[in-house]
């Protein structure tokens, strides 16, 4: 599929994980609405407040199936506002979902919600994981162990923290100065919390210099991580520079040696993603504000095939491609 399709022609539907699970192709996004909240760089009009659930058996020819409501903030117990990007784990038949969702302090904390099925429902657990803070989960599991990735920058909080704790008031690198890293933390054996304090992940480049905060290609949000021929593929949105780009490494922590830009930029503010490998193909999902005519809160589903060179590097796909 070298067109990129749509896939939710009618609803707004954003930030998709990807996950083949029991050989079906089952895709987790937020749930874009018209809340009428005035765009801010806090981003408070992305105020979603459930999640939905979709599969498809093939993706060059099929139908996606909308399996509904799995997750609503009415049903979880510490909630404040605005769900944000999610993603789903399975660990011995069971699925995990690791959503970001402000507190009542307005906090943005990483919750958890457990299923018997991919299609969901999840049930949320009463507190969210000890520890947590900003947004964009994002799971890895290698080899039975399970790592997440999570940060974002902005309304993302990630700049209200350093080496894991709150700090008196937001400060965020400037110039020459390393950019923030995005976090990676493995997860406890039972995935309803972490294991460890949050590591850095460091994205740095062909010298081994991690990328500075004026570097355009530094990571802002919308971590992915995905594997091809035994290299870790961190992928990740640079936000006010608009493009999806990657990084490789040699192991879950990394660091990560960046590679150049997956996705140049869509219509609307954001961009987000996810890399998956289904029935032989690498697919990227992502999303763009085409069909709400430029209105970067109300975005809609897309998904185009991927291709990598001889070397292993992915080719770039152009964000207005129709
Ligand atoms: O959907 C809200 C936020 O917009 C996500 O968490 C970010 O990655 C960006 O896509």
């Amino acid at each position: 599929m070298k067109i990129p399709k749509y896939l939710v022609p009618n609803d707004y539907m954003a930030d998709p994980a990807v996950h083949v699970f029991q050989g079906k192709l089952y895709i987790y996004p937020s749930h874009d609405r018209e809340s009428g909240i005035e765009e801010n760089d806090n981003g408070d009009h992305f105020d979603m407040k459930d999640y939905h659930v979709f599969s498809m058996d093939d993706v060059e020819t099929g139908a996606v199936t909308d399996h509904g409501v799995v997750l609503d903030t009415k049903d979880i117990l510490w909630a404040g506002r605005q769900l944000w990007d999610c993603d789903v784990a399975e660990k011995d038949g069971r699925y995990y979902m690791y959503f970001p969702l402000k507190d009542k302090n307005d906090i943005f904390r990483i919750g958890v919600a457990v299923g018997d099925r991919p299609e969901g429902p999840f049930i949320p657990q009463e507190h969210p994981m000890r520890g947590s803070y900003s947004i964009d989960p994002a799971v890895l599991c290698d080899n039975g162990v399970y790592y997440m990735y999570f940060g974002g920058l902005w309304g993302g909080q990630l700049q209200r923290y350093r080496h894991n704790k709150a700090l008196e008031s937001a400060v965020l690198p400037t110039g020459n100065e390393p950019a923030l890293c995005p976090k990676v933390v493995k997860l406890r054996d039972d995935m309803l919390e972490f294991a460890e304090e949050p590591r850095d992940v460091s994205i740095v480049d062909a010298a081994g210099n991690p990328l500075t905060a004026d570097n355009p290609h530094r990571f802002f949000e919308a971590s992915w991580m995905h594997r091809y021929k035994g290299k870790y593929y961190f992928s990740y949105s640079t936000g006010d520079h608009h493009t999806l780009c990657y990084a490789v490494g040699d192991n879950p922590y990394g660091p990560f040696v960046y590679q150049g830009v997956i996705l140049t930029p869509v219509v609307g503010w954001t961009t987000h993603h996810a890399v998956v490998e289904f029935k032989g193909k690498w697919y990227l999902f992502h999303h763009d504000s085409v069909p709400s005519g430029g209105k970067t809160w109300l975005r809609s589903l897309k998904v185009v095939e991927l291709d990598y060179d001889d070397d292993g590097k992915i080719k770039t796909i152009a964000g207005t491609a129709i």
